[in-house]
């Protein structure tokens, strides 16, 4: 995934030509588009082609299960034109190279989540979340999914996984996170939703967020 804008959007909408007019208003500032399970469940699989149109497409599944099924659903994203999954870490190492497994097959990438952004996030995984980084590591995952909420915990993260691993980040926005002071703790990308697809122009609320990471990059782009 290249690393221009440093910015991910996470395209939560539920109406599949909304999803395309906004893909086609922000593409110039974002780097990829995530979908998960509200814009897949309601439109159907084929989105992922639709999107990839604009951008890479990055397929928020959160997988989390035993390595055969792992593996299935790993196929079925990956055949659907996804240019990487995202999957759970705490299921364990053989749930997580399961993935990897297949993801190599297809010359794709993995991103592992740590420490999820949301409060609730640090009641259970904050307490594991710098051994799924380890695990991710060895594991040799593409990159981890830690809290723009929580800058401090992206910092420790990165000291784990030092440059070997990419850290996608989200919570910028509408969960309280800056952009700024996430790049600045060590997110290669942030992933931003309500932020923009709710704005009365997705477009002008991108370029916002874009400038203020080209600010706080400083040229170090
Ligand atoms: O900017 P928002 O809050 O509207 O959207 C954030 C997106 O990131 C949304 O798609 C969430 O499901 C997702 N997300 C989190 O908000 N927090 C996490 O810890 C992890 C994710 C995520 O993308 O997981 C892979």
């Amino acid at each position: 995934m290249e690393k221009n804008t440093h910015m991910i959007l996470a395209m939560d909408v539920t109406d599949r030509e909304e999803a395309l007019k906004i893909a086609e208003d922000v593409q110039e500032f974002v780097d990829a588009i995530k979908v998960g399970y509200p814009l897949i469940l309601a439109t159907g699989l084929d989105i992922i082609r639709d999107l990839a149109e604009f951008a890479p497409v990055i397929a928020d599944f959160k997988v989390a299960d035993i390595p055969n099924t792992n593996r299935l659903i790993c196929e079925q994203v990956f055949e659907a034109g996804a240019d990487a999954v995202i999957v759970q870490g705490f299921t364990g190492r053989d749930s997580l190279d399961a993935c990897i497994e297949i993801a190599s097959e297809y010359g794709k990438d993995v991103f592992v989540v740590s420490e999820m952004s949301h409060p609730g996030g640090a009641e259970f995984m904050q307490p594991i979340a710098e051994a799924i980084a380890k695990m991710a590591l060895e594991a040799r995952a593409f990159g981890l999914v830690a809290p723009a909420t929580r800058p401090e915990r992206v910092k420790e993260i990165r000291k784990i996984i030092r440059d070997r691993l990419t850290i996608i980040s989200p919570g910028v926005g509408a969960q309280g996170g800056k952009a700024s002071d996430v790049i600045a703790a060590g997110a290669d990308w942030v992933i931003v939703g309500r932020s923009i697809y709710k704005a009365e122009s997705p477009k002008e609320a991108a370029r916002e967020i874009a400038e203020e990471i080209q600010a706080e990059l400083g040229g170090k782009n």
